[in-house]
């Protein structure tokens, strides 16, 4: 077995000691506050690079970032070769290495890894790497670096990105010169793939006569989508708002896509009118979320559900239209998707509905199935995916009428238009315009495909929310024991009453969803089920329920 050189390790680690705290790679990769991350992305380096050179070197990527957390948090993420989340069994491995102790458990832990996986570390590593506008930034790039010379990993810089343009690269570095080939590796050939095949999309259609106020959380979407606009052209007008990128105590701050949807408001100091539609990216541009103001001032949410729902609707016509119906289209959502939307999905559409835990992987992987799968979260985080067959379907099918040529030329451009790697706030957004502008719809329009049931999230503070299991995507805990039976008791009082509780993978509390009839039932079913968690935890730690209502 090759080894390595242990001395370079000790004198590299020395520089990146370990805080007394615990780590765990979660839903998001690891995510904490800045000043406790310089060891842990350090020893995400080392794993980043074993795992490139366990896929015989195939190109790995980093993203530092911590999405719509505040600006003194940070965090990393490792991505797959595909552009995909990293492999489950390796979160395990990252979260492994980055709790040993000292060198010599470190050093120790690697020999474990390349012995037990197999690793051939005479093989080539390779990896890219990117990171959001956070201060913290800089120095955490350096720490990641001082991972990647412990074993000799090839790096790429490539500054100052959203997420899904890294997930994107990754991919089309790994299947550059391949038929799967997926684009240039760079931000401008992510910015010419998308554009060019959003001008298809649009072509020959009048352009909306209202603007596209995008608000972008004082993040890292703001100077990304400032540099698409050239190749955008004239075929999609923006104004872009909260794009300071220079304070950030505003990163995120009551602005972008989660503050919108958990507050089921605008942006603070977003004065809306009627005639305009909006969106909000969160702070590393993988999350979308549109919205507008009815005629008498009324807040209007489109989440990700109103949008996989807008997709499905679009694909779905388009493989008819095409001529091609034996392609099969499912939408993949989790237990936060609104009741109504998956009845739209189901009964109007007739397509079929998958309900998967929380965490992209999860919808990732499930939308793999279909032909075409759409997956959203309510949140607003997705993407559609199109499996190889699929595509091979779409770029041979031959039309036998000018209707099938335009149908097949739109999923053609579909394909492209969406980032298949994960969700990307700009891509989904293209996606939303070409259908709107194909449609001639207004967002008011759209969003008659179906009223949403009032529905109300509670965080409720608990000392330990690993008591809480959940089975059956996380609609039914079973355990605490009892506790279920008590929330369905509950439940069964209220029309059209639904409510789950799960333990929040990314915070130290357990969530609590309800939605019911109206919007006052919807409440005091929240804030029952909710105070029921609350006395059943008898460490609950945190203010009383009622007080998040
Ligand atoms: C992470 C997930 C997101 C999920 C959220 C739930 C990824 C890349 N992100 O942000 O998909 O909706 O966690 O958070 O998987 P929670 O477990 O705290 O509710
Ligand atoms: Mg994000």
């Amino acid at each position: 077995m090759a080894t390595f050189n242990v001395d370079n390790l000790n004198a590299l680690s020395d520089l990146h000691p370990k805080p007394d705290t615990t780590f765990a790679y979660g839903t998001a990769g690891f995510r904490m506050k800045a000043n406790l991350l310089d060891s842990v992305i350090f020893r995400a380096g080392i794993v980043a690079t074993l795992r490139s050179k366990k896929l015989d070197g195939k190109v790995i990527g980093c993203m530092i970032t911590a999405s719509h957390n505040a600006a003194p948090d940070n965090g990393v993420k490792l991505v797959d070769p595909m552009g995909e989340m990293l492999e489950g069994s390796w979160e395990a491995h990252a979260t492994t290495m980055s709790n040993c102790e000292t060198n010599e458990q470190l050093a120790a832990y690697i020999h474990t890894m390349v012995s037990t996986l197999n690793i051939d570390l005479t093989k080539p590593a390779r990896v890219v790497f990117g990171r959001d506008t956070r201060p913290s930034g800089d120095a955490l790039v350096a720490a990641l670096k001082d991972g990647f010379k412990v074993l000799d990993a090839e790096s790429t810089d490539m500054g100052i990105i959203t997420t899904p343009q890294l997930h994107y690269a990754v991919r089309c570095l790994n299947t550059q010169g391949t038929p799967e080939a997926y684009g240039e590796p760079t931000v401008e050939g992510y910015y010419k793939k998308l554009a060019d095949a959003f001008k298809v999309l649009v072509e020959g259609k009048p352009r909306s006569s209202s603007t596209l106020i995008l608000d972008c959380a004082n993040g890292v979407g703001a100077p990304k989508f400032q540099e698409m606009l050239p190749f955008l052209g004239d075929s999609l007008a923006v104004k872009i708002v909260n794009d300071d990128i220079v304070d950030d105590t505003k990163l995120n701050l009551n602005s972008g896509a989660d503050y919108v949807k958990t507050q089921q408001r605008g942006p603070l100091g977003l004065k809306m009118n009627s005639q305009d539609r909006y969106a909000s990216f969160d702070g590393d541009a993988d999350r979308l979320v549109y919205y507008y103001a009815d005629e008498d001032g009324t807040f209007k949410l489109l989440d990700g559900d109103k949008i996989a729902g807008l997709a499905a609707m679009f694909i779905i016509e388009l493989v008819k239209a095409a001529g091609i119906d034996n392609v099969s289209v499912g939408v993949v959502q989790t237990a936060y998707a609104n009741g109504a939307s998956t009845q739209y999905l189901r009964s109007n559409l007739n397509v079929p509905v998958s309900c998967v835990p929380t965490g992209v992987k999860h919808l990732h992987h499930e939308a793999m199935k279909y032909d075409v799968g759409v997956y959203f979260e309510a949140n607003g985080h997705g993407t559609v995916v199109f499996s190889p067959s699929a595509l091979k379907t779409i770029y041979t099918a031959e039309e036998s009428s000018p209707a099938q040529a335009v149908a097949i030329r739109l999923l053609r451009a579909l394909s492209e238009v969406i980032n298949q790697t994960v969700g990307d706030a700009f891509s989904d957004l293209l996606l939303v315009e070409a259908i709107l502008t194909q449609r001639q719809w207004t967002p008011k329009i759209w969003d008659q495909a179906y009223t949403d049931l009032p529905n109300r999230l509670v965080k409720v503070v608990v000392q330990d929310r690993s008591i809480f299991k959940t089975v059956d995507a996380e609609r039914k805990l079973v355990e605490p024991v009892g506790l279920q039976d008590a929330i369905d008791a509950i439940v069964l009082k209220f029309r059209g009453g639904r409510s789950f509780v799960r333990p929040s993978g990314t915070e130290d509390v357990v969530r609590v969803y309800a939605e019911a009839a109206t919007r006052s039932e919807t409440d005091e079913l929240a804030y029952r089920i909710a105070g029921l968690v609350f006395n059943f935890n008898s460490n609950g730690s945190g203010p009383r329920p009622r007080e998040f209502l």
